[in-house]
């Protein structure tokens, strides 16, 4: 049988595209070399941010919001726990870049922010103790999803609508035949009319075999929860935040589900290959300091350290996402790249790809997420 569409990679985007194609009716087959959801990417550890102003650019609002749309639409249809509404703010030193981009971006788009001081936000929420002079966007329609859910939720749906899932299945090459794709894996061959390679960490290797070179770097980090001693740091009264300070950029949750305040670092981290094991949380003195001194310093009510993970942040030159159809192959789309602030806009990197593979005019502007800009 040929397939109207292979996907290799069935993490957030790769699952999410699945369902959508397999909902129009399309032939699907789903590849991965796990079985997602699971601890070996980039989607583990239960909670992402989803929020909309956007401090890496206006450029993203658009998908945000439409990703927002899709994700409640997927928790409505699922029923599962996919998005809590904690507000997200965005804080930073007076002169944050990152914090002054949410304005702009909050502006250009009409979207509701609420500015406040270092002091404000103490006053408003006790967890925090930030320096007077700091600064803080509130965003109140956004909040966190749950990685693991969303997947799983995708996973059911794509099912219930036909697809195909090959699970623990590694693919050995790919090759570009005329008016379709070969894909190897186990010994066999499976062709499909058009592909799209979601493969996360996995998608230099993987598009090698494509003769496409992509300048990324996979990179080892890590996040930390801590415990909240009583209910400063309940959902119903935290928010999630990002925060752009002198030690670095970093991102958090509320205590959501009683498993603590969770704290990462967003900048820095170790560059490793993905043909290694990832070395153990703790292996390096800074997996706990990173955090540890932040949350002394900002957190003054959090407790003690509970646990920590890691993960990979697959980094682009510039921070910015690869979405696009392969140079002169256009049944190809690429996704990957997502440089540690992807997974909220997994719903709507799946729709687009489902549609770039038809050659659907795209309502977003997606150039700045092209390949031809590394050539
Ligand atoms: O983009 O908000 C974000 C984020 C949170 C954790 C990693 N990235």
């Amino acid at each position: 049988m040929k397939y109207d569409t292979i996907i290799v990679g069935a993490g957030s985007m790769g699952m999410a595209s699945g369902y959508y194609l397999a909902r129009q009716g399309k032939s699907v087959l789903l590849v991965d070399s796990f079985d997602p959801p699971h601890s070996n990417g980039s989607h583990h550890g239960e909670t992402r941010i989803i929020r909309h102003a956007y401090g890496e650019g206006a450029t993203y609002v658009p998908l945000a919001l439409r990703a927002q749309k899709l994700w409640l639409e997927l928790q409505k249809e699922t029923r599962k726990k996919i998005f809590e509404q904690t507000g997200v703010i965005n804080i930073g030193e007076e002169n944050s870049p990152f914090v002054k981009e949410v304005q702009a971006s909050a502006n250009k788009h009409n979207l509701p922010i609420e500015v406040l001081t270092g002091s404000e936000i103490n006053r408003r929420w006790p967890g925090f103790a930030l320096p007077a002079h700091y600064v803080g966007c509130l965003e109140k329609t956004s909040g966190v999803l749950f990685s693991e859910a969303c997947i799983s939720s995708y996973k059911e749906l794509a099912k219930s609508h036909g697809a195909t899932l090959k699970m623990n299945s590694t693919v050995s090459n790919i090759q570009l035949e005329n008016n379709g794709v070969a894909v190897q894996m186990k010994g066999e061959t499976y062709r499909s009319h058009s592909l799209i390679v979601t493969a996360g960490a996995w998608a230099s290797k993987l598009l090698k075999t494509l003769n496409l070179s992509l300048p990324l770097q996979t990179v080892r980090k890590t996040f930390s929860w801590f415990d909240d001693n009583g209910e400063t740091y309940h959902p119903s009264k935290f928010p999630a935040f990002t925060m752009d300070v002198k030690e670095g950029m970093y991102y958090g949750f509320p205590n959501i589900d009683q498993a603590g305040v969770k704290i990462g670092r967003h900048d820095g981290g170790i560059p490793i290959s993905i043909e290694e094991p990832i070395e153990e949380f703790g292996k390096y003195e800074e997996d706990k300091a990173d955090v540890s001194n932040v949350l002394r310093q900002y957190f003054p009510k959090a407790g003690n350290f509970k646990q920590g993970k890691t993960c990979i942040y697959t980094n682009t030159p510039d921070g910015d996402f690869i979405i696009d159809q392969l140079p002169n192959h256009p049944h190809v789309a690429i996704a990957c790249g997502f440089s540690g602030h992807g997974f909220k806009f997994g719903s709507v990197v799946g729709e687009i790809l489902s549609q770039l593979i038809e050659n659907k005019t795209m309502p977003y502007d997606l150039e700045p997420f092209s390949i031809k800009r590394f050539s």
